[in-house]
């Protein structure tokens, strides 16, 4: 059995539970109650659109019921976990409303995850499900997802959408058909219906350990993320909202994303990928007023309309920026180049999301990543001791507040040290507040490699290498920096005595093989004859970065 997922959560204390219901940030209705609640108010309004497939409020309501309580028919239960990999497609979105309907909590994973990545998170999560394509990329989902099941200590079932749907794998798309009686669906899953307080879904950190850690993130402070967003957004019924990053990220999925829309009676358009030929036309086709992307994406969008013009993205109202940090030049371009308003967002799994406003000066909104989403929440930026530092000055930003959780999901020791003794979270990027209350992201003291917003923690990317090359002595993954994606991975080595140089091909085969996500695999290699270290003898990331950008420079020295 699977342990209950209150056993490894964080509450928040209770004076401040009580602030956030007084304030009414908390409503205490679970998500999929408000989802229902939108659906009954509008269902013959279009809610989600997937290439061909469009499917009303009262269509995807109802198929998310149908769906949920046959989920309950295979055996899950309120309080179980699925991990979801799945492709930016309808099912996605019906599945994981349907997890909000039963109180089945999803695990969100992204679809470049491999076998490595999986089955860390099946495990700690206790999962008795995944939800993944049959193949995506060339890569086949569903033999890894059977795979998977080998080391589950209770039941495993693979839900796949796809074509090839081989035994004895469901076929997630029929689960997802329209019942014969949705009254009765409807009234079962009542019974059924979550506390404000329960978990809703687990997100990802971006991860600076060994392995990911889980968020849980609770109804009540997830509906309050999507519906605040949706606020600052301007993201109103007649809203539609364009998914392109993958789908289970924080960005796309509730800031405002796919629920802030669905919540406010928007529409949502899912698309598999940013290229932007497709995007731009998706955009022209379905008269698109939001999206959100990352910098890199931005950059190639722009690139794009300034060869063929911008006419498709004449409904873009809204373009969201962030994940990692937006260059000013490229900000600057974002309204002459594409007509439409920037708006830069600061914000991780862990909860804090800073917004620039729509209204905000130009300046303001090209030069700065926002300020705190919500009144109450409280962020701080101090030096190493902890103590504030003046404004203007950069310091480590702390934070606390009604969304943003007190403590990772199962991880007591780590939480020791990524949360303070009075419960703020240690975000570890570095960050000085302009005058009028902004953020501007300087950089970070966490051990993170950025690649594009993907994030990728070095000592996972070291213990990786550690483990599967021989005649290694001591490694070091470091962020080198890049045009285009700001960062990559870029690999120390010191080779043992007596062996050989690895080579990058090497350490590549070994991760491919062992099955990690392919965006962690280093890009660059120095095999060298020492690491430099600080004066209390660990190894010197900053002189170490400091020297990769001096050898890309063809500085070598
Ligand atoms: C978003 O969430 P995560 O959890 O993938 O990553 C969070 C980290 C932040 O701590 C920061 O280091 C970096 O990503 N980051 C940015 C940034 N937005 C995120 N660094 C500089 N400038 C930005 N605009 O990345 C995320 C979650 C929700 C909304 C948007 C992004």
């Amino acid at each position: 059995m699977a342990a209950p997922i209150s056993e490894g959560t964080v509450p928040w204390p209770k004076a401040e539970a009580d602030r956030y219901t007084a304030a009414g940030y908390w409503t205490g209705r679970p998500l999929g109650d408000l989802l229902r609640e939108t659906a009954d108010r509008m269902p013959d309004t279009t809610a989600l659109v997937d290439g061909d497939l469009r499917l009303t409020y009262g269509e995807l309501a109802d198929r998310a019921d149908a769906l949920a309580v046959r989920l309950l028919e295979l055996g899950l239960t309120s309080g179980d976990r699925v991990v979801i990999q799945l492709a930016n497609g309808w099912e996605f979105t019906v599945l994981t409303w349907a997890c909000l309907r039963a109180g089945i909590v999803p695990v969100m994973a992204l679809p470049a995850h491999r076998r490595v990545e999986l089955a860390y998170l099946a495990a700690h999560s206790e999962a008795a499900a995944i939800a993944v394509p049959d193949r995506l990329r060339d890569f086949d989902h569903q033999t890894l997802a059977h795979e998977l099941g080998k080391e589950a200590t209770g039941p495993w079932h693979v839900l796949v959408a796809g074509d090839d749907i081989t035994a004895p794998s469901l076929d997630l798309r029929a689960l997802c058909d329209p019942s014969q009686d949705p009254a009765a669906d409807r009234a079962r899953l009542r019974s059924l219906a979550p506390h404000g307080r329960d978990v809703a879904v687990f997100l990802l950190s971006g991860g600076t350990t060994g392995l990911p850690k889980l968020i849980a993130r609770t109804h009540d402070d997830y509906a309050y993320n999507a519906r605040a967003s949706a606020e600052v957004c301007a993201v109103d019924a007649d809203t539609v909202y364009l998914v392109n990053l993958p789908a289970g990220h924080n960005f796309p999925l509730a800031c405002p994303g796919i629920l802030g829309t669905l919540l406010a009676g928007g529409r949502v358009v899912m698309l598999p990928s940013p290229e932007p030929a497709r995007a731009f036309a998706t955009v022209a086709a379905e008269g698109v007023t939001h999206t959100a992307v990352v910098p890199a994406v931005a950059g190639r969008w722009l690139e794009h309309a300034e060869e063929h013009g911008a006419e498709a993205m004449s409904s873009l109202r809204v373009l969201q920026v962030g994940g990692s940090r937006l260059a000013d030049e490229l900000a600057r371009r974002v309204r002459p180049v594409l007509g439409t308003t920037l708006q830069q967002v600061f914000g991780m799994a862990e909860g804090l999301l800073n917004y620039t406003r729509l209204d905000d000066p130009e300046d303001v909104i090209c030069t700065t990543q926002g300020r705190p989403m919500s009144p109450d929440d409280e962020v701080r930026l101090v030096d190493e001791l902890d103590r504030d530092v003046p404004i203007g000055e950069p310091g480590s930003l702390l934070t606390r507040g009604p969304y943003t959780p007190r403590g990772y999901y199962r991880a007591p020791e780590h939480n020791k040290r990524a949360f303070t003794d009075d419960g703020w979270y240690r975000s570890g990027d570095i960050c000085r507040m302009t005058p009028e209350g902004n953020l501007v992201v300087e950089g970070r003291n966490k051990d993170m490699i950025n690649r594009g917003g993907e994030k990728v923690s070095a000592e996972e990317v070291e213990n990786l290498v550690y483990e599967l090359t021989e005649g290694v002595s001591q490694v070091a993954a470091v962020a080198m920096p890049d045009p285009t994606l700001g960062e990559r991975v870029c690999l120390y080595v010191v080779p043992a005595q007596g062996h050989p140089a690895p080579t990058l091909d090497s350490i590549r085969e070994a991760m491919e093989k062992a099955g990690v996500a392919r965006f962690k695999l280093p890009e660059r290699l120095e095999c060298v004859q020492e690491l430099a270290t600080t004066k209390v003898g660990k190894i010197d990331k900053k002189a170490l970065r400091a020297d990769i950008a001096r050898r890309i420079e063809g500085r070598t020295s």
